[in-house]
């Protein structure tokens, strides 16, 4: 492997996702775009990461939001123009920040000129680019519902495993793996610095498609993800382009978990550096559904797994993305007036383990999930789901809380900039709701607090910079089965800290476990003025967290 060009810049750096669309408006139609970016590049220098990743912005009819691409080598119209990607990328170099692209890759649009070919005739060239069939199988969509649609125009069947509108991409045909490897180093050579490969661990599919297990909720999921030849074409893609630049390669890997991570993730094989694995966000599914409280136990145990993961396997650290809810209240349940304390003790609980942290828009300021009426929604997975749910009889009005739990709208609810009139996004109609609670959550009051969340973040990012014992040390997990305390050690031979995070809105009895041994102890992070400056027994609380060195 030709290993020379590669830095791993990942291994200490904090990564920050932007959801264009959300993220600020320059024109006033109401659409986050690319000069909104720019406007805001100073504010991104300020806060400290080392890279943005954003959320696809490439040309789309936005069925899912610019996850479905109809060209991969342009910008979508409401985002700006090429020139303005140009800028907005010098813009970040100057600042000394990377920027990793979204690589929607296991399908594109329907109004992609492959698929238009596509669909013409069973001779046309490019009718191997998709999965075109005469009789559908049993495989469900992820969006619900079939995962087959039949085309007129082409007289078959043809596969989408999103909505009907992504048609699923033929990675088994080389001319489709030439065409992604073209996009990426076309991208490279414009400067981007690395890409999430979005639903990647879904691109080799069982061959002759077989029916899937019926009871499998998501029927025909066993033969795709991480098929035969995943690691075939990652290899093919690494060596014909990630590899050739200072790239980092995030797998958006439903599939990758912390038994298999070596065998896809370690610097020793070809392909992905780092994935995004999904066992810590499925862990409080029921209890999402139920209005449970958050199983803190089970969560431990996958980021503890993922810690004591050999050094070449660098984790990755998530609690949100556009795809997920809020970590407020998700994690925390009903924060009261705790806000703060609760969002700053997720920021110690993540950023002082090891991995690449990644900090997605808002989440900086402590932004909420938030309260929708059902004519809110404009997620596509949602629009579905709900779609589906009314069917069932006397369900929908219960479906209808749970879904305000779980929906993707929640993260994508635009970015709160200021108190003024839409939370100063957009001067014209938001396009989609915006948090009621932008008139106390916002950048402007985070920036103006010299004890905001936002400030919290950068100390903990400055403190975490160039830190061995949270970059590379060991780590040590106790408490395991407590229900409220998250209670773990790093060390180097030379260091060692205790990292003590209450997740619940009430006091805590710290006992001190007896296989712990230190003779001194000193405060150095926390989210309390006055916390205790030594370790001992007691009182932790309301989501007080706590960082000490121990000798
Ligand atoms: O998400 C993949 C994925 O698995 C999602 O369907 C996820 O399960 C769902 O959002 C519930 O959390 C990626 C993108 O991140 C998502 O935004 C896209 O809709 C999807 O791929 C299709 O491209
Ligand atoms: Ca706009």
């Amino acid at each position: 492997m030709s290993d020379n060009v590669k830095t791993r810049w990942y291994k200490d750096a904090v990564i920050y996702q932007i959801y264009p669309r959300s993220f600020c408006d320059s024109n006033g139609d109401g659409i986050g775009d690319l000069r909104g970016v720019i406007s805001k590049l100073d504010y991104l220098k300020e806060l400290g990461v080392d890279a943005v990743w954003m959320s696809p912005c490439y040309k789309s009819p936005n069925d899912d939001n610019g996850y479905d691409i109809s060209d991969y080598r342009d910008i979508m119209d409401e985002f700006g123009t090429l020139d303005d990607f140009k800028e907005m990328i010098a813009g970040m170099h100057e600042r000394g920040i990377k920027l990793v692209m979204d690589l929607v890759s296991n399908h594109s649009s329907d109004e992609h000129q492959w698929f238009k070919e596509s669909r013409k005739s069973k001779d046309n060239p490019y009718r191997d680019y998709y999965y075109w069939r005469d009789k559908p199988n049993n495989w469900k969509s992820n969006f619900l519902g079939p995962a087959w649609k039949y085309d007129n125009e082409a007289g078959q069947y043809y596969l989408h495993l999103f909505s009907e509108k992504q048609p699923d991409l033929n990675w088994g045909n080389p001319k489709v793996r030439q065409e992604i490897i073209d996009i990426c180093n076309y991208w490279f050579e414009m400067g981007v610095d690395g890409f999430r490969c979005d639903v990647i661990s879904y691109i080799s599919k069982a061959p002759g498609l077989p029916d899937g297990f019926p009871l499998n909720p998501q029927t025909g999921s066993e033969n795709y993800i991480l098929g035969p030849d995943f690691k075939k074409y990652i290899k093919e893609i690494d060596e014909k382009s990630w590899d050739r630049y200072d790239s980092m390669i995030v797998g958006e890997a439903i599939g990758i978990n912390y038994k298999n991570a070596p065998e896809y993730l370690s610097e020793k094989v070809e392909g992905l550096d780092t994935a995004f694995s999904f066992e810590h966000m499925y862990c409080d599914l029921p209890a999402m559904i139920l209005n449970r409280p958050f199983p803190l136990p089970a969560f431990k145990k996958i980021m503890s797994n993922w810690q004591q993961l050999p050094l070449d396997c660098q984790p990755t650290l998530y609690v949100e993305n556009h795809d997920q809810p809020r970590c407020l209240p998700r994690f925390t349940g009903d924060y009261g007036s705790k806000r703060k304390e609760a969002s700053k003790m997720i920021c110690i609980a993540m950023m002082m383990q090891r991995g690449t942290p990644y900090i997605y828009e808002g989440q900086e300021i402590g932004m909420t999930s938030c309260p929708f009426n059902e004519s809110d929604y404009v997620d596509i997975m949602s629009l579905n789901s709900i779609k589906t749910a009314s069917k069932i009889p006397f369900f929908k009005d219960t479906f209808l809380k749970i879904w305000n739990r779980r929906a993707r709208d929640n993260a994508r609810t635009p970015m709160q900039w200021s108190a003024e009139k839409n939370a100063g996004f957009t001067t014209g109609n938001p396009w989609m709701k915006i948090n009621p609670n932008y008139t106390q959550i916002n950048v402007e009051e985070a920036l103006g607090d010299p004890d905001s969340i936002l400030h919290f973040y950068q100390k903990v990012m400055k403190f975490r910079k160039g830190n061995k014992v949270i970059i590379s040390g060991g780590y040590r997990l106790y408490l395991p089965k407590d229900k409220d305390l998250f209670m773990y050690e790093r060390y180097t031979d030379d260091k060692r800290y205790l990292v003590i995070c209450n997740f619940k809105n009430k006091i805590v009895n710290l006992y001190l476990p007896d296989n712990l041994y230190f003779r001194d102890s000193k405060l150095v992070l926390s989210n309390y003025p006055d916390s205790k400056p030594h370790v001992i027994d007691g009182a932790v609380r309301e989501y007080e967290a706590l960082v000490y060195e121990i000798k």
